[in-house]
């Protein structure tokens, strides 16, 4: 898959991008990240990509030519139009749904917005997507296109080593994940739960679930009323609210 990724800012990407398992899947083929720079795509002498806005008020509006002139010499060079995502406070907002659905692209391109946001015409013209990673103000779109290479890529097939993780680990089943423990078996006087060392894979499948079932009911009961549960979850969670009620 294939990120091309509008910035003014490239050098915030060179890590995150080349390490651990991001810089796997880009030596594997597997993820591709290719970053423009919008200021290449100025044309006067001092290479200016925002402006005041019409109207006054505080901050810079980025400038549509540039933008606009990237994302034409993209598309030309790709042959095939990709979705175009603007990261930005008024976008849908980024869960594990959305992450699927845009793994399964062929690629996408990133718009990442500075200073106090880009030229209205931008959405109008290129832009099929918004989104927001969450509820709250960054400096600019970069580290919100981070989060949402990074969630998407590990989504992609062979990215991460053991695929089974990306099937268990968290939401990914629409709940939040069971505690895990690796050695020593204790700790300052904290113990591994002894069903962990029995061996009993079966019954340690059923105690992860149990206590998978539990922390979302806990912390985020929101996503348990959306959760359509089988009978043995059912039999679980029942259990879980009998053993709260008795005072556990
Ligand atoms: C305003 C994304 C600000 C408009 C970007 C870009 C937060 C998020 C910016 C715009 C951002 C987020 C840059 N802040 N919650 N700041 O995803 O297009």
């Amino acid at each position: 898959m294939y990120f091309d990724i509008l910035t003014l800012f490239p050098g915030i990407f060179s890590s995150p991008f080349s390490e651990s398992i991001l810089a796997r899947a880009r030596e594997k083929g597997l993820l591709e990240i290719n970053l423009i720079n919008i200021r290449d795509y100025t044309h006067d002498k001092h290479n200016v990509a925002d402006d005041y806005p019409y109207g006054g008020g505080a901050g810079m509006v980025m400038k549509i030519e540039p933008i606009y002139r990237a994302w034409e010499d993209i598309r030309q060079q790709r042959g095939e139009d990709s979705p175009v995502i603007l990261l930005s406070p008024q976008g849908r907002r980024l869960d594990q749904t959305l992450v699927k659905d845009l793994s399964k692209e062929r690629g996408l391109t990133l718009i990442c917005g500075h200073y106090e946001g880009v030229d209205e015409r931008v959405r109008q013209s290129i832009v099929t997507d918004e989104i927001s990673i969450g509820d709250y103000v960054l400096t600019g779109g970069e580290i919100a296109a981070i989060v949402l290479v990074d969630a998407v890529a590990r989504m992609i097939p062979g990215v991460l080593g053991d695929e089974q993780s990306r099937i268990e680990d968290s939401f990914y089943n629409g709940l939040l994940d069971y505690p895990h423990y690796t050695r020593p078996r204790e700790f300052k006087g904290m113990e591994v739960p002894e069903i962990l060392l029995s061996g009993h894979h079966g019954e340690i499948a059923r105690w992860r679930r149990k206590q998978a079932l539990k922390r979302t009911l806990l912390r985020r009961p929101d996503l348990l009323a959306e959760k359509e549960l089988n009978p043995e979850d059912q039999e679980l969670l029942k259990e879980i609210k009998a053993e709260l009620e008795g005072g556990n």
